[in-house]
């Protein structure tokens, strides 16, 4: 258990966090405007920790900041909770019934709330000072309700496993390492255990060149598949994605690709048109980890398409053969990013730094470039945008276990 130590320099007021004779941390509270006494300090925290004893992390740190606001200064530390703010409001103000009671979209609103930190007099004042009703007994009927101490009861394990997840959100690593080359054990030890993604530059480095000229050569009458009405079939378009697949001349995709540009039109792997053009995956070569006969799976489009945030439920390769490609990445422990998740499709977008969901939320840009591989482990948040003609290969089926066939971020 380690000591709090309240301490005094110049005007700087700091606590050390001691355990013995080491040194644990040594934070600084706050500010004051003329020297006071260590003594002085000591003796204010001391009469104030009490009062926060046992009420999270962080608690002397609390006692110390409020401390520095007593002795008239400036603290460093929030000593408040974090204000938990109001859930949406439904569109009809509230109203009371005869028989005194809320509408049922008002006693959602109410029990959110409740479930959220507020108290059913914090709630009632609230509803009082939008709408100057005596909302009092019925907040309290609902917050002291049976179906409410139910729901806390699961809330509370909910707030408890949002704890393991910044627990272990704390000790994620920061960069997606760069390789130029790497080992399947090392892919193991550092990336797939660890469930971290990694770039490795120069991965086709022995494949045979593709270019879209070469391609056009060997394979413009084939016929393939492509998804066509991506963005005139409007947000969301993923919903109706089997409806959107067409038959497309090889080489008339070639020409769009080259010269087009857009989301409309992109061949993806649902499309498989790898199966459509003869002895072309025999060419793809072996990347780290993948069993030996991965499945393989081709993106094909010209500058501009979007592959909006989602997460695949196995480990992936993604690797760059034409063009250039942008990625945003998201760590599924960023719980923020569930309020926006239907499934495993995500309306956040990280290429809009006006998009309010975020902005808290820690995201790698990768570019890729001919030659690229991204390992992309399963849950992990990618959003997908081309910056130039662009033909890609996925690639899964690992040596090891990765089915997540269960895990769907959001609701579906
Ligand atoms: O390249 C793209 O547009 C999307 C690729 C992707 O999402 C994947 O391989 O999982």
């Amino acid at each position: 258990m380690p000591e709090w130590i309240p301490r005094v320099e110049g005007i700087d007021l700091l606590v050390e966090e001691r355990d013995g004779d080491r040194l644990i941390a040594r934070h600084a509270v706050g500010t004051v405007p003329a020297p006071v006494s260590v003594e002085r300090f000591a003796q204010l925290v001391a009469l104030l920790a009490p009062d926060h004893e046992g009420t999270g992390e962080g608690w002397m740190l609390r006692a110390a900041a409020e401390a520095v606001v007593g002795l008239g200064g400036t603290a460093h530390t929030e000593p408040t909770a974090v204000d938990p703010g109001w859930p949406t409001a439904p569109p009809a103000p509230a109203t009371l019934s005869a028989s005194g009671r809320l509408d049922p979209a008002w006693v959602e609103w109410v029990v959110e709330a409740h479930l959220h930190g507020r108290s059913a007099q914090d709630i009632s004042s609230h509803l009082r000072d939008r709408f100057d009703l005596p909302f009092h007994a019925e907040v309290a009927r609902i917050c002291d309700g049976p179906e409410v101490a139910a729901a806390k009861r699961v809330s509370e394990r909910a707030r408890s496993l949002d704890g393991i997840v910044r627990l272990r959100r704390q000790f994620e690593s920061g960069a997606i390492p760069v390789y130029e080359a790497l080992h399947a054990d090392t892919l193991y030890e550092r990336h797939w255990v660890a469930h971290r993604p990694c770039l490795l530059r120069h991965a086709t480095r022995d494949w045979p060149e593709w270019t879209l000229d070469a391609l056009r050569a060997r394979y413009a009458d084939r016929t393939v598949t492509v998804t066509s009405g991506r963005q005139s079939t409007g947000p969301e378009w993923w919903r109706r994605r089997s409806q959107l697949d067409a038959p497309m001349a090889f080489g008339a995709l070639l020409d769009l690709v080259a010269n087009g540009a857009g989301d409309e039109t992109y061949a993806v792997a649902r499309n498989h048109v790898l199966a459509a053009l003869p002895g072309l995956e025999a060419e793809l070569g072996p990347l780290p980890g993948l069993r030996d006969a991965p499945v393989r799976e081709i993106w094909l489009g010209p500058r501009g398409t979007v592959t909006p945030l989602h997460h695949d439920q196995t480990c992936g390769w993604l690797v760059q053969r034409i063009g250039v490609k942008r990625l945003w990445l998201a760590s599924p422990l960023e719980t923020a990013l569930l309020d926006t998740a239907t499934g495993l499709h995500n309306r956040a977008d990280p290429s809009d730094p006006g998009d309010p969901t975020t902005r808290t939320v820690r995201w790698h840009e990768v570019v890729l470039r001919p030659g690229d591989a991204l390992f992309i482990p399963a849950g992990w948040w990618h959003q997908v945008v081309a910056e130039s003609p662009s033909l890609s290969v996925s690639m899964n089926g690992f040596q090891w276990d990765d089915d997540c066939t269960w895990y769907y971020a959001g609701p579906r």
